[in-house]
């Protein structure tokens, strides 16, 4: 059976809204069936200074089943859309990452499914969240809008400090 797939994208350099749709055709003609968006936010940049980001996710039905095959082909469509690799956490064309992957839980040095970094991302949660709020991340304890209404108090409680 296909798996169901959910990316993250993120753009911010350059047309970050003509990125993000020439992202989506591209996962829609090469990685994924049935694509729904959800809508695209923008976000204040997290980590080194740099220009604010267009961020959204996608959900559908994977075209590969395997993680890794999966993640090189996230990484061949970077490139094909005109990533170049650079600093860590800097500005980029387009940023392409799997949040999760059917049931799938691994811990790769490459690939860590779910993505280990959701629940700390607002520019992930919150937009995941108007595209499917209920949706129940692996191993399945927590809810999107669970872990968006967790960071937005967490964050609120270390505002208020
Ligand atoms: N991606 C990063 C680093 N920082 N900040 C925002 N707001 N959105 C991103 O997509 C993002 C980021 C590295 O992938
Ligand atoms: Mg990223
Ligand atoms: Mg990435």
């Amino acid at each position: 059976m296909s798996p169901d797939l959910r990316l993250a994208l993120g753009s911010n350099i350059g047309d970050r809204e003509g990125h993000l749709a020439d992202a989506r055709d591209l996962i829609a003609a090469i990685l994924m069936q049935e694509m729904d968006a959800s809508p695209v936010e923008e976000t204040v940049a997290i980590g080194p200074p740099q220009g604010p980001y267009l961020n959204q996710v996608l959900r559908g039905i994977s075209r590969l089943q395997d993680p890794l095959e999966l993640l090189d082909e996230c990484q061949k469509a970077e490139r094909m859309l005109g990533r170049k690799r650079g600093e860590r956490w800097g500005p980029r064309i387009i940023d392409i990452d799997i949040l999760t992957l059917g049931t799938v839980q691994q811990h790769l040095p490459g690939l860590v499914l779910p993505h280990p970094r959701i629940r700390e991302r607002m520019f992930v949660l919150s937009p995941w969240a108007k595209l499917e709020p209920d949706f129940q991340i692996p191993p399945g304890q927590e809810t999107v809008q669970q872990l968006l209404d967790q960071l937005r108090s967490q964050q609120l409680e270390e505002s208020s400090r």
